[in-house]
């Protein structure tokens, strides 16, 4: 018979080896190696189990304060695994915690439209003249051929009221092929002085490289006592240097329309070559590409009020408000696609009705 291990020598095992899981489960890092350990220790097969065989071999009477120090040790073996594993969850929780989820990421950006260029050119024309003093007026499309012809000095056989100029629609009534209806019907409405700008869409039977049916103006109308001609080239030439540039001079050229008397071609000096006509390259001096060499650009017509046009007004109204013996007036007129045109270096005018954002998106 071998002998006897001895109490103090087994309880004696059981606290050094509970010292020693506590120590090494102490330093484990994850949950599997916490339970491989736990069952090293206490599975069946285990190092407690490995010193209880021996328990077998003490005398009876000595059995218990070993079966004591194995329940001891399994006690602080688990409690070892216990606080291992509590510990283990801590971290990962305070690692939860203490991550950062970026909500300030910047949101997917909305996409803001544009305004037209004609839209653009319109508005920024607009300020220029309420600036001066004058109005914006705005009037119906579909026109009366009263207000848009017989008003305006403009004889039932003119050309431009033959059926290939004009689009007539039901009821005797015709697109306006230009805004001068809206100062005809401001005049009949009331008295001088009249100072407004009336801007809007007018329509002629023209559809080619560089015509549109329908086309954007804007005109100008004063009318009070003692206006000049000198009015009119002062009113074009500050409307010029704002919209154009500082410094750049005007051109009046003899022309005729029906509703004024005189009348005149306006242009405004080149803004690209400064009205010199030459664009200067490295190869040399070439004719600018925008006025073509010869210094001046073509805005619009204009001319001063023809008497008939007021006589017209007062015939209708049966006052004498208009009494061409005491007031005079100036008008003129302009195309806002070609002003869009020039002031943008555009140079095919179906762009602005393409609708295309590749096009439309460039402008603001
Ligand atoms: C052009 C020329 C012009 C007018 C428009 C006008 C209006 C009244 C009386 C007299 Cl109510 N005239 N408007 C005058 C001269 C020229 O337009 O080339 N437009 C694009």
């Amino acid at each position: 018979m071998p002998p006897s291990p001895g109490v103090s020598g087994i309880v004696a095992d059981l606290d050094r080896l509970a010292i020693e899981a506590e120590t090494e489960i102490g330093a484990l890092a994850t949950e599997q190696e916490i339970r491989a350990a736990q069952a090293r220790y206490l599975g069946k097969k285990g190092r407690v189990s490995d010193l209880m065989k021996e328990l077998g071999r003490l005398p009876p009477a000595e059995r218990p304060a070993v079966g004591e120090a194995a329940n001891r040790a399994k006690a602080r073996i688990e409690g070892a695994v216990a606080a291992r594993l509590a510990s283990l969850g801590e971290v990962a929780l305070a690692a939860d915690l203490a991550r950062t989820v970026d909500v300030t990421l910047p949101g997917r950006g909305r996409r803001l439209g544009t305004l037209h260029p004609l839209t653009l050119v319109r508005r920024e024309i607009e300020q220029i003249f309420l600036g001066l003093g004058f109005e914006v007026r705005t009037g119906p499309w579909i026109e009366t051929e009263w207000n848009n012809f017989d008003a305006l000095n403009t004889p039932p056989d003119h050309p431009a009221r033959d059926m290939q100029d004009t689009f007539f629609v039901e009821g005797g009534r015709i697109l306006r092929s230009h805004t001068s209806p809206v100062q005809i019907r401001t005049m009949l409405a009331g008295p001088p002085p009249v100072r407004i700008v009336a801007p809007g869409n007018v329509f002629r039977r023209d559809d080619d490289a560089t015509h549109t049916p329908m086309f954007p103006q804007l005109e100008c109308l004063l009318v009070d006592k003692g206006v000049s001609f000198a009015d009119l080239k002062g009113t074009l030439l500050h409307f010029v240097q704002r919209f154009f540039g500082p410094n750049l001079g005007v051109r009046l050229r003899p022309s005729y329309f029906p509703f004024t008397e005189p009348s005149a071609e306006v242009d405004a000096a080149c803004y690209l070559c400064e009205g010199s006509g030459t664009q200067q390259l490295p190869g040399g001096p070439r004719p600018c590409r925008l006025c073509k060499g010869s210094g001046w650009i073509e805005i619009g017509g204009s001319g001063m009020v023809h008497p008939n046009v007021f006589r017209a007004v007062n015939a209708r109204t049966g006052h004498d408000w208009y009494d061409p013996a005491r007031v005079s007036g100036f008008a003129f007129g302009m195309g806002l696609s070609r002003m869009a045109m020039l002031k943008y270096g555009v140079d095919d005018l179906r762009s602005f009705y393409e609708n295309d954002v590749r096009f439309l998106a460039q402008f603001r």
